[in-house]
């Protein structure tokens, strides 16, 4: 047990303000540190302490171990908090965070490592008993005959992904034995240049699959819960949209099996601080496919169905304070639809930086806004363009539906284009209300109409 008092949030935006609340409710100091472009963020000007680690540019600054070193060092704070992105993933910070001799919150540097190769992550997943998509074992050999012995096993189509991939980034589908070889060339010379490793596998393609994930915690020492699954179906260029808890259509039955076999994997691996497991689930199955080492955007509508704060119950396991929640004192209570509010055009998805000339957040009975942005706030032009997300819960998804319209109606952002209409435009649309959406709904929607 290491007693926190004081942590530096390695972290910008929504995420950074999010971090500093709970901190503040659980009397812990808090060290912002910013680039020369942040200067005016609202967390930063909360924060008991505040370090400028380099210019503008993320490589130089968010991007910066040794910055954010140094300014864990030079202010004495005790933990670090990587919030999303950045280097929320990165086992080499985890690890020169520890070395450094403050806690990092968040998994074993080994356990980002491990995950951080989809084969590997896999293969324990498998060793668990979670259900995978059918693919190779492992990475696909130098060897055609055996490449093409494998499609034929896995039956086409099949999906080319990179081993050090994730996220989207060179995949390939393969609809006949004729290009195989050709995708899996194509796929090495992008993961080599993408993820500087060539290795590839394979797995069965999903045609329409729904994109559902399980939120786990576990405090490393062979206790683990899971909090149930979020739906993230509506996305667009891998980059998500809506989010919701519980998924459409699951049942109380499908969400213990899955979530018992997550916990049990935890366990296997002895998996420490918050955790996702992203499944694809189509006609009623679920096929695990990665697993995400660190806080998610979309936590807060586990937190509004569960009423569990997630980034508290990171804290407290990384204070090595154990993990107190037991599986029975986590209730699934209605339903909770989070919508992510971006600076950028609505028909164009154009990033649109700039000044907020007037904000006004909506509220009223469950309704959450997770936001840093205030009226006369400059959205700089250099990061990701998600300014908050608004999140509602209601009694079940018709009750959150109808809330959420109503909040998008009341929220005002003027100055820069926003995507609130397209929001608009999906809270009303009647596939979305049947839950019958899935990953490529959004992108034929938007075709739609152009
Ligand atoms: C898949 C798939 C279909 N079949 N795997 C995309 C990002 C990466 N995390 C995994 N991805 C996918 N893997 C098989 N075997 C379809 C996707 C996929 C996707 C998954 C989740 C959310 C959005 C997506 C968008 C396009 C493709």
């Amino acid at each position: 047990m290491r007693k926190i008092k004081k942590i530096l949030i390695a972290n910008r935006g929504e995420i950074a303000l999010r971090i500093l609340r709970c901190c503040r409710e659980m009397d812990i100091r808090t060290v912002a540190v910013h680039s020369a472009a942040d200067r005016d963020l609202k967390h930063v000007l909360l924060a008991d302490e505040a370090v400028c680690i380099g210019p503008a540019a993320a490589p130089k600054s968010y991007l910066s171990m040794s910055a954010l070193i140094s300014a864990a060092e030079v202010t004495q704070a005790d933990a670090i908090h990587p919030g999303y992105g950045f280097l929320s993933e990165n086992a080499d910070f985890a690890e020169g965070v520890e070395q450094s001799g403050f806690i990092f919150i968040g998994p074993r540097p080994e356990t980002i490592r491990m995950m951080g190769s989809k084969t590997n992550a896999k293969a324990e997943m498998i060793a668990a008993g979670v259900p995978c998509v059918p693919g190779s074992e492992g990475v696909l050999p130098d060897d055609e005959a055996k490449c093409h012995e494998t499609a034929n096993q896995v039956g086409y189509p099949v999906l080319i992904k990179a081993a050090s991939g994730g996220g989207g980034r060179g995949m390939h589908v393969v609809r006949s034995p004729e290009t195989l070889i050709e995708k899996i060339q194509m796929a090495r010379v992008e993961a080599q240049n993408a993820f500087n490793d060539p290795d590839v596998f394979m797995e069965k393609y999903l045609e329409t699959p729904r994109h559902v994930e399980f939120q786990v915690l576990a405090d490393g020492e062979g206790h683990a819960v899971h909090l149930g699954e979020r739906d993230c179906s509506m996305q667009r260029r891998n980059q998500k949209v809506v989010e919701e808890s519980p998924a459409p259509g699951i049942t109380p039955e499908q969400r213990a099996e899955i979530g018992s076999l997550c916990v049990a994997a935890c366990k296997r691996i002895g998996y420490r601080g918050a955790g996702t497991f992203e499944f694809l689930y189509e006609n009623g199955k679920f096929y695990f496919i990665e697993m995400n080492t660190r806080i998610q955007v979309e936590h807060p509508v586990t937190e509004m169905v569960t009423g569990v704060d997630l980034i508290r119950q990171q804290i407290q396991i990384a204070a090595g304070q154990g993990l107190k929640l037991q599986q029975d004192d986590i209730p699934f209570i209605g339903h909770a639809i989070e919508c992510r509010i971006n600076a950028e055009d609505p028909e164009k998805f154009i990033p649109s930086p700039g000044k907020i000339d007037k904000y006004h957040a909506p509220g009223g009975p469950g309704v959450r806004v997770d936001s840093h942005i205030y009226s006369g706030y400059s959205v700089p032009p250099h990061y990701d363009s998600m300014i908050g997300k608004l999140i509602v819960h209601g009694r079940d998804r018709p009750a959150a539906i109808a809330r959420m319209k109503q909040a998008l109606s009341e929220m005002v952002i003027e100055g820069i284009k926003c995507n609130i209409p397209l929001q608009q435009r999906i809270m009303n649309d009647k596939v979305f209300a049947r839950g019958e959406h899935n990953i490529h709904y959004l992108e034929k929607m938007l075709n739609r109409s152009v």
